[in-house]
């Protein structure tokens, strides 16, 4: 055994060797923040919107909507963003929309960011399903391709071109889905009169939940100096009770700077700092941060403010952004999952972005609900299926300690077409995007490549191999998986994951009816996963659609009894097979969501052990009971969680 020091100082090697990430991006997409160089105007609220009904859906660009007021070249509604935009009207075919859509705001902006040419101003969209063109006073400012992730435009210079003009921002929305998107997606158009009306088309997916659109996450603008910080890095460690933070910030806007980095805690004392833009800060008596229930104070997080002062010949900029971090290590080993070096066993949720009127759209009272309710369950974790949530919602996860597998959009890849060169291209270019902008919250303990897409199929092999071994590239920190379907025989991509993640649906699209296969199958598949790749396992998703308020004893499918008696079956197996290798579970789904229709789907999936209003199920206090005896068991429990009811 070599000396503290001379481990400590290994460990300090090592944390400087893992984050020389490969971003392809060139530059960060930190949170927009203010302080007390930065201002934040939130653009929610009431936009100005109108669907592109012609029959080529492209009569907008035809006439160059985006040159003159909306109101102008045809009518218009009120909109609300952040929200889907299906829901909110009493029109047909607006929820059913295929197409772009257009949204305009006007702005009123300070004086200041007008007048001011050593201040940026920065035009950011939390995101929109699926393919974006902004403009400003009709100039093109950007174009991003992806539902799930923000971009942003630095708008400076053309709100400076006329001082005179208001500031009238132009999105146009094409929640159109190709093989190349992710999710994949294609239209069918459907030609035969007999049977169908003059140009009807429709979207077919691979992916069960509908398919909302619009603006679902905040519109802002926000300003830098024009000397910025423009990205910064965190990896964290520790040895002993000597927290490690190794950072590395990119700062953008001036060749040389003076840079003050200061981490605080809490109670915003100073723990540590640097004038270095990058190295490591060691954090003495360190309070780590642990996941909810695992420890009596969990989320724990310290304050990292990041001071940046350069000049040029006109003036001296100061910029100041100040990062949550959270002190913790993740590893695997062959059987288990170790947060700080202890076990950890995920007993949580998969959930959807997914509420009544509001679709996808972004909603605070839905965020804090469900946080509660989770809570109240005695869940730790959940999975962001099926692609990247709110970065508001990672932040909650951050300070409540709830643990998060992060996933990208892969979901639904089941044509062949969906492996090519474009596809994979653009998969890559999804993961930079995802690690860019959650690379830094303690809550994100694994990334999700893909969700089960047709792994038998020849190019899928080399198609995950490639993502997997890209995102380990990004993120050499965390592990990486892809979930799987059970079928085992015909899976490709397990060899290069870390965990094992298997969702399986016994007794509900196999045998359907026989609650009684459950136990054996279920120990099949973990025996035959654990055999061959001998990797710890999740089960990632297990369940049954029950319909509230509908029962029957014995129970019969869709009733809440029966999707009790299957919850059971499961757990018995997994009280096995969690003192070997089984690391996790988490059930589908959190709450009752919207999907498309078809003959399977009674107004949307009712796998939620709540309805999609959030009310309890049966099922939902078998979890609860289940949860909290698994906490008791693995974790330590808060002083104040004696009392969950009263949570
Ligand atoms: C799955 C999918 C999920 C579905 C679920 C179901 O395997 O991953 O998106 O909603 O099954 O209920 O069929």
């Amino acid at each position: 055994m070599g000396s503290p020091e001379k481990l400590g100082g290994l460990r300090v090697l090592w944390l400087l060797s893992v984050f020389d990430v490969a971003l392809l991006l060139d530059s960060g997409m930190l949170y927009p923040r203010e302080s007390s160089s930065r201002e934040v105007k939130e653009l929610n609220g009431l936009w100005v919107f109108r669907a592109d009904k012609s029959s080529n859906r492209n009569q907008g660009f035809e006439r160059a909507w985006y040159k003159s007021r909306l109101a102008e070249t045809g009518p218009v509604i009120d909109m609300p963003v952040p929200a889907s935009y299906n829901d909110i009207t009493q029109d047909p075919t607006l929820r059913n929309f295929i197409g772009w859509v257009w949204y305009e705001r006007e702005v009123v902006l300070p004086a200041r960011w007008i007048t001011d040419e050593g201040t940026r101003v920065v035009l950011r969209v939390g995101s929109a399903h699926y393919y974006s063109v902004v403009w400003v006073n009709g100039v093109e400012v950007m174009e991003h391709a992806g539902g799930h992730l923000p971009f942003e435009a630095d708008i400076s210079s053309l709100i400076r071109k006329d001082p005179t003009m208001p500031c009238r921002i132009t999105i146009a929305v094409n929640n159109t889905l190709t093989l190349q998107t992710l999710p994949p997606g294609s239209i069918q158009h459907l030609n035969d009169p007999t049977k169908y009306p003059d140009g009807f088309f429709v979207q077919s997916i691979a992916f069960d939940f509908f398919n909302y659109a619009g603006i679902h996450r905040p519109v802002l603008l926000y300003t830098t100096p024009k000397a910025y910080v423009d990205d910064i890095t965190v990896v964290t460690d520790f040895l002993d009770s000597t927290g490690l933070v190794k950072y590395n910030v990119s700062v953008k806007g001036a060749s040389t700077a003076t840079m003050k980095v200061t981490l605080m805690d809490r109670e915003g004392h100073c723990v540590a700092s640097s004038t270095e833009p990058s190295g490591v800060l060691k954090v003495g008596d360190v309070k780590l941060w642990w996941p909810y229930l695992m420890h009596e104070n969990p989320g724990y997080l310290y304050s990292m403010e990041v001071r940046v002062t350069a000049a040029d010949e006109r003036a001296t900029y100061e910029d100041v952004y100040a990062l949550p971090v959270g002190i913790r290590t993740v590893s695997v080993t062959s059987t288990q999952f170790l947060i700080n070096n202890k076990p950890f066993y995920f007993h949580g949720v998969n959930k959807h972005e997914d509420s009544d009127i509001r679709g996808k759209g972004l909603d605070w009272p839905l965020i804090v609900k469900d946080f509660n309710l989770l809570k109240w369950l005695g869940a730790n974790s959940f999975r962001t299926s099926h692609y990247p949530y709110a970065e508001e919602i990672l932040q909650m996860c951050d300070r409540h300690g709830i643990v998060v597998i992060d996933e990208c959009p892969g979901v639904g890849i089941k044509d062949i077409r969906s492996f090519g060169n474009a596809s994979l291209e653009h998969h890559l270019v999804v993961m930079d995007e995802l690690v860019r902008r959650d690379k830094n919250h303690p809550s994100v303990v694994m990334w999700s490549v893909a969700n089960e897409p047709a792994a038998e199929m020849p190019p899928a092999e080399h198609y995950f191999k490639t993502v997997i071994k890209h995102t380990k590239s990004l993120d050499p920190t965390r592990p990486v998986t892809y979930i799987t379907d059970s079928n085992f025989a015909r899976d490709k991509g397990a060899a290069f994951v870390d965990v094992v993640c298997v969702n399986s649906y016994f007794s509900w699209y196999h045998d359907p009816g026989h609650v009684e296969v459950i136990p054996i199958q279920l120990n099949t598949q973990f025996e035959n996963w654990y055999g061959k790749y001998k990797k710890p396992i999740i089960q990632s998703e297990y369940g049954a659609d029950a319909v509230p308020g509908v029962h029957s004893d014995p129970p019969l499918m869709f009733t809440e009894e029966y999707q009790k008696i299957v919850l059971q079956s499961y757990h018995d197996v997994f009280d096995q097979k969690r003192k070997h290798y089984v690391i996790g579970e988490l059930i589908w789904n959190f709450a009752d969501f919207m999907t498309t229709q078809g003959i399977t789907r009674v107004v949307g999936n009712k796998k939620g052990i709540f309805s999609r209003q959030r009310q309890p199920k049966a099922a939902a206090f078998i979890l609860k009971e289940r949860y909290w005896r698994l906490a008791n068991e693995t974790g330590r429990l808060p002083y104040w969680t004696k009392y969950p009811c009263a949570l």
